[in-house]
C-alpha cells in the first residue's frame, strides 16, 4: 500500500476514537498523558527493558521512576519493586510472589476488588474468600475471613466502582500481627490519596503492608502502560527465572521484552509534576468532585457520597449508560451494583460536568 494512503486509512481509524480532550470521556481512569511524557516516549521507542544491558541508560530512568514512587508509598529501604504494565500485571505478580512465600492458595479480597484478581486467582489455582461491605470493606469483616489457609489478604485504595478505600490501618495491623502478608492495590488511589487534606493512611507507613500496586498512566498522567509493584522486602527472588539469551540472565516478572520509553516518559512526567503538581491537579479534580456533587444535589439525582475523585450514580445504570452514550457520553457502568460510575480525572473540565448533568437530567426522567 502506498505510504500516503496507508496514513489516511489509519488517521480515519484514529477520527472513530474518542478524545480525552473534548471530556466526553466520563468513566475512564486514564487521561491524555502530560506533554512532557508524550515527548519522551518517542524517543525511547526502540528500548527494551526485558534485556537491560542494552538499554542502561534506560534502566537508569526506570530505577528514578521507581524511586519516585517509592518515596511517595513511604517505602522503607529494603524495598524492592518492578515496572509493570498496570495493575492487573502489579496485581498477578503480587499473588504469584505471596503464593510462593507462604505455600498456601486463600487469599482474602472485598468483593469490590477488581477483576484483576479473579485473572490471578484462576491463573494461580487460588481460591478467594470474597467479604462482602457496602462500598468498601470494614476491617472486622476482613478478620473474620482469615484462617490458617490464608496466603494474604488484599485491600483497596481507591476501589473501581466506589473510589473508596478500605479500612486499611486496622486491617494491616491485624496482618502484621498474624504474620500474614497483605497486598494493598493503589493502582487509582495511590497518585490521588497522598495529595488529599486529611489523608487516611495507606502505604508502608502501615508496617502491616507488604506490597502496593500503584499505575503512573492513571493519575499519574504518565503514558499507558506505566505500574508499578513496590514490595517491603526483596521477595521478586522468588520468581525470578533465568533468562537465557538475554545479557542480564534474569528475570523476575511476568512479561519479557517491555518498553523502556514507558519508564523513561514516567520518570519525565513524575519529576515534572513534582509532588506540588500532583497535589495541584488533585485539587483541581476534587473541585471539580465539589461541583459536579452540586449539580447532582441541585437536580435530586442521587449518589454515593464520592471519596476520591470518583462518582457512583445510582440509576437504572444498563438503561441510563446506554442512553447517555447515544448522547455521546461515555460513563463507567457496574451492572451489579446497578450505578453508573463517573471518574472525574484532569481532562474533565466544569464546562462538560455541566453539559452532562443537563443530559443526565433528560435521561433520567
Ligand atoms: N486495580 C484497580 C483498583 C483498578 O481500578 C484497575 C483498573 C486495576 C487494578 C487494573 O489496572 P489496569 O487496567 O491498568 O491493568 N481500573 C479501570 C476500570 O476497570 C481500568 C480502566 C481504565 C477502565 C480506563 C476503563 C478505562 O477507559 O475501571
Amino acid at each position: 500500500m502506498e505510504k500516503k494512503e496507508l496514513i489516511e486509512e489509519i488517521e480515519k481509524a484514529r477520527e472513530k476514537d474518542f478524545r480525552f480532550k473534548d471530556s466526553h470521556i466520563l468513566g475512564s481512569m486514564c487521561t491524555s498523558p502530560h506533554p512532557i511524557g508524550k515527548k519522551i516516549y518517542s524517543k525511547f521507542i526502540e528500548t527494551n527493558l526485558g534485556d537491560p544491558e542494552l538499554f542502561p541508560g534506560t534502566k537508569e530512568l526506570e530505577r528514578k521512576a521507581i524511586e519516585f514512587v517509592a518515596k511517595l508509598l513511604h517505602a522503607p529501604s529494603g524495598y524492592a519493586a518492578s515496572m509493570t504494565s498496570g495493575g492487573t500485571e502489579s496485581n498477578i505478580t503480587a499473588m504469584w510472589i505471596f503464593r510462593e512465600a507462604s505455600n498456601k492458595n486463600v487469599v482474602v479480597l472485598p468483593k469490590h476488588a477488581h477483576f484483576s484478581f479473579e485473572k490471578a486467582l484462576r491463573m494461580l489455582k487460588m481460591k478467594g474468600v470474597y467479604i462482602k461491605g457496602k462500598y468498601n470493606m470494614a476491617a472486622k469483616d476482613f478478620k473474620k475471613g482469615v484462617s490458617k489457609e490464608t496466603c494474604c489478604g488484599v485491600a483497596i485504595a481507591g476501589n473501581t466502582t466506589y473510589g473508596y478505600i478500605d479500612e486499611i490501618e486496622e486491617i494491616a495491623d491485624f496482618c502484621y500481627d498474624e504474620h500474614i502478608f497483605l497486598h494493598v492495590d493503589a493502582a487509582f488511589g495511590g497518585f490521588v490519596i497522598p495529595f488529599l487534606k486529611n489523608a487516611p493512611k495507606f502505604d508502608f507507613s502501615l508496617k502491616g503492608v507488604s506490597s502496593i500496586s500503584i499505575d503512573a498512566h492513571k493519575m499519574g498522567l504518565s503514558p499507558i502502560p506505566a505500574g508499578f509493584l513496590i514490595l517491603r522486602e526483596n521477595w521478586l527472588d522468588l520468581i525470578k527465572v533465568r533468562s537465557k539469551c538475554t545479557h542480564t540472565r534474569w528475570q523476575a516478572g511476568l512479561l519479557g521484552t517491555r518498553p523502556g520509553a514507558a519508564a523513561a516518559a514516567a520518570y519525565a512526567v513524575m519529576h515534572h509534576m513534582g509532588m506540588e503538581g500532583y497535589k495541584k491537579v488533585v485539587e483541581k479534580c476534587m473541585d471539580n468532585v465539589e461541583y459536579l456533587k452540586r449539580l447532582l444535589d441541585e437536580n435530586g439525582i442521587e449518589y454515593v457520597p464520592p471519596r476520591l475523585n470518583v462518582v457512583a450514580i445510582k440509576c437504572d445504570a444498563e438503561r441510563i449508560a446506554m442512553e447517555l452514550k447515544r448522547r455521546g457520553w461515555m460513563v463507567g457502568l457496574d451492572e451489579s451494583e446497578n450505578v453508573i460510575r463517573l471518574v472525574i480525572m484532569p481532562h474533565v473540565k466544569k464546562k462538560f460536568i455541566a453539559a452532562f448533568v443537563e443530559d443526565l437530567k433528560k435521561v433520567m426522567r
